[in-house]
């Protein structure tokens, strides 16, 4: 198991700036101790909170600089664990309400907001792995128009939607290591011709969800209905991740809330020819062949949106492990979902105090690792709840833990669920509660890595260097 501990994330940081890059270091452990706090009560006094806010609205701190050590932490996870990585893709708002104009949000409503765009690392396998975060941009929607929010501030308006997810994944292209195969998964908002073209330029495959009915080369049928003579070769039992009502607008319609659900499978699979839409010509080839798997719920509840997908790859489907692949394969999309809440609720994203949208991304920057952890720990411990906790805490912090919920409650060799247990015991989670949420675990993470990091001082001082780390 790797090391899954914060220190690295930041460690390579470049503002520029020696002074910078240790106030940098020194922000995310303190925000890392209290993540679902707000600013004001993580910071131990008046200078520390003015210092961090010095830090995130200094125009000469890019986010770019921010991002960039813990994506290259997640490369470096992903390439040791080797394998195709997978990278999910998707788009989540961030709102903030109250009176304050804060500068440069999309405003919508009684709320103002941003539309974070992220992309993260995944492995294959039945284990939740998540290396972390290859990119993120950031938008707002002036007069209806996407704009990504540039570097230096600027916005960059979008010709169509949908470039954010072609630029990003040209990002995570160009950042991943040489010849490793990348797998990008996206749901129905990424059904674009003109951006399955660059994946494959780019020598990418995807799994992507589709929503048009597409014309077919020599064939007179379309897109949807091209399965219609295929038999169902597998069927599969899943469960099925809640969703939450906050999407971005306009999708709705195609994500429905739900709540986490088992469900029934039965899964056929084709390939087919696909016509470049004469909207898009001369982009891309004037065809592409493609996987179609067809995945549609048996016995779905009364109540409930039956499962029916239709997904587009470039991987092959001619065998029924092929196609369960690919199924298997998009069903990991939820951990992008799961890593929003684990960002918005763990850590308490949207309710941030700061002047203005750039400032708010430097924050969010901050939080991505942390976020990122939150989700790993709570992830694995519920995959492989009896599974030893190895690697899910360093030794420092398993004794911190076993010292804050007394050595009766913690064995000598806790399983995963014990230790997720035991630090949403910390965060003030009862057990007659039921499982415990983002918010419990964000707390009982904070609480945790602050006696962590005194006992952590504790030893360093024990061991003769006290105060050298200061
Ligand atoms: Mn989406």
């Amino acid at each position: 198991m790797p090391d899954l501990g914060l220190h690295r994330e930041f460690e390579s940081v470049n503002l520029g700036d020696e002074r910078r890059n240790r106030r940098v270091r020194r922000v995310v452990e303190t925000i890392a101790r209290r993540p679902a706090a707000g600013f004001p009560s993580a910071f131990d006094n008046e200078a520390e909170l003015e210092a961090f806010y010095r830090l995130v609205n200094n125009d000469a701190v890019q986010l770019s600089a921010l991002q960039e050590p813990h994506r290259e932490e997640s490369w470096r996870r992903a390439s040791e664990f080797g394998g195709a990585v997978l990278v999910a893709h998707d788009t989540s708002e961030f709102s903030y309400v109250g009176e304050a104009e804060r500068e440069g949000l999309s405003r919508r409503g009684d709320h103002q907001s941003f539309h974070g765009h992220f992309a993260v690392a995944l492995a294959e396998g039945a284990a939740p792995v998540v290396h972390g975060v290859v990119g993120w941009s950031a938008h707002v929607i002036d007069d209806g128009v996407w704009c990504r929010v540039t570097d230096d501030g600027d916005l960059f308006e979008l010709l169509v939607g949908s470039e954010r997810w072609s630029d990003l994944a040209a990002e995570v292209h160009r950042d991943a290591p040489d010849g490793q195969q990348i797998i990008h998964v996206m749901d129905r908002e990424a059904d674009d011709y003109p951006l399955w073209s660059r994946l494959v330029a780019q020598g990418d495959d995807f799994v992507i969800r589709s929503q048009h009915n597409r014309l077919l080369v020599d064939r007179d049928d379309k897109l949807f209905e091209s399965l219609e003579q295929t038999p169902f070769v597998v069927s599969r039992q899943v469960v099925l991740s809640r969703r939450g009502k906050r999407r971005p607008p306009g999708s709705r319609r195609t994500h429905p809330p739900r709540d986490r659900r088992p469900a029934k499978l039965s899964i056929r699979a084709s390939t087919v020819e696909v016509k470049r839409p004469a909207a898009v010509a001369p982009l891309g080839e004037p065809s592409m062949r493609l996987s179609v798997v067809e995945v549609v719920e048996i016995d779905p509840p009364d109540d409930a949106t039956p499962i029916h997908w239709l997904l587009l790859s470039t991987l092959p489907v001619t065998t029924p492990e092929e196609v369960c692949r690919i199924v298997d394969i998009y069903c990991k999309r939820w951990l992008i979902e799961e890593f929003f809440k684990a960002l918005k609720t763990g850590c308490a994203a949207e309710k941030r105090q700061a002047r203005s949208l750039w400032s708010l991304l430097n924050v969010v920057a901050l939080l991505v690792p942390i976020a990122w952890r939150l989700l790993v720990v709570r992830a694995l411990s519920r995959h492989e709840p009896t599974a030893s906790a190895d690697g899910l805490l360093d030794p420092v912090e398993l004794q911190a833990l076993r010292h804050l919920v007394g050595s009766r409650k913690l064995p000598a060799h806790p399983t995963r669920r014990e230790v997720l247990l035991a630090v949403a015991r910390v965060g003030g989670h009862l057990k007659s509660n039921g499982e415990p949420g983002w918010l419990v675990l964000g707390r009982g993470m904070e609480q945790l890595l602050d006696f962590s990091a005194g006992w952590r001082a504790a030893l360093a001082f024990a061991a003769g260097n006290g105060g050298a780390e200061g």
